[in-house]
């Protein structure tokens, strides 16, 4: 879909935005997603030879788990702001900073998760803006906890005005109106919220399903996100 004049905004709610969101919430002060777990090391490299060994953190997981050598994994209580508080993390992910460092050229990027979604949905219905809901999803297949949170912006969207819904958006919608009152059960319900159980995580998902704790709006923006807007 095109990209170039819209608004990204990018939704992973298991975990990966919801991580970063959090961390970034705590004080950490700048994140670089990275595509690859080679790309996530050797920028780590270069970054403790400008800020030392403790301005630097390395974090993310593949397949749910925290990558060996790294000293963080994907669970958001892991960035505490005792941990992360004015450090740089450099960051990977199997789905998440895999497709947002893979973006070509909107606009905007926007890193959304359902803990700071009012806070998201308020920014852009302030503005007329053409909205790109790019859902992480798992392996390249849809997630629903993904879809339903994309299908809550759009509820709040379509508030007092009229919008234009591609057929994957209305879709959203319709399953985001399907689950409104039982948020927290189709996040831990969905094939993702099952894995994560599976593996030990359900204080995450619990977390990760939580609506609106945050109002910040963090913003992917040459490579690194953080809380600038420019
Ligand atoms: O793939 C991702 O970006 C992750 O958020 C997946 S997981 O929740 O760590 O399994």
């Amino acid at each position: 879909m095109e990209q170039a004049g819209r608004t990204a905004v990018v939704i992973d709610v298991l975990r990966a935005c919801t991580t970063i969101i959090y961390a970034l919430s705590q004080g950490c002060s700048v994140v670089y997603p990275c595509a690859t777990v080679s790309a996530a090391r050797e920028l780590y490299k270069r970054q403790v030879k400008i800020l030392g060994k403790n301005g630097v953190l390395l974090g993310g997981e593949r397949d749910g788990i925290k990558v060996k050598g790294f000293h963080l994994g994907n669970s958001p209580g892991e960035y505490s702001a005792k941990m992360v508080r004015g450090k740089t993390l450099i960051f990977t992910t199997t789905n998440c900073t895999k497709n947002l460092t893979a973006l070509n050229g909107p606009e905007e990027v926007i890193i959304c998760s359902f803990i700071n979604l009012p806070a998201v949905a308020e920014y852009l219905s302030a503005g007329d803006r053409d909205v790109l809901l790019a859902l992480s999803g798992t392996d390249g297949q849809m997630s629903a906890e993904d879809t339903v949170c994309g299908g809550m912006i759009i509820h709040e969207l379509l508030k007092g005005r009229e919008v234009a819904l591609s057929a994957s958006a209305r879709a959203a919608y319709t399953l985001y109106l399907h689950h409104r009152d039982s948020l927290p059960q189709a996040v831990i319900g969905s094939n993702h919220g099952i894995r994560l159980l599976e593996l030990g995580f359900k204080d995450d998902i619990d977390f990760c399903a939580r609506v609106g704790e945050y109002e910040i709006i963090p913003r992917y923006i040459r490579g690194k996100v953080s809380l600038q807007s420019g």
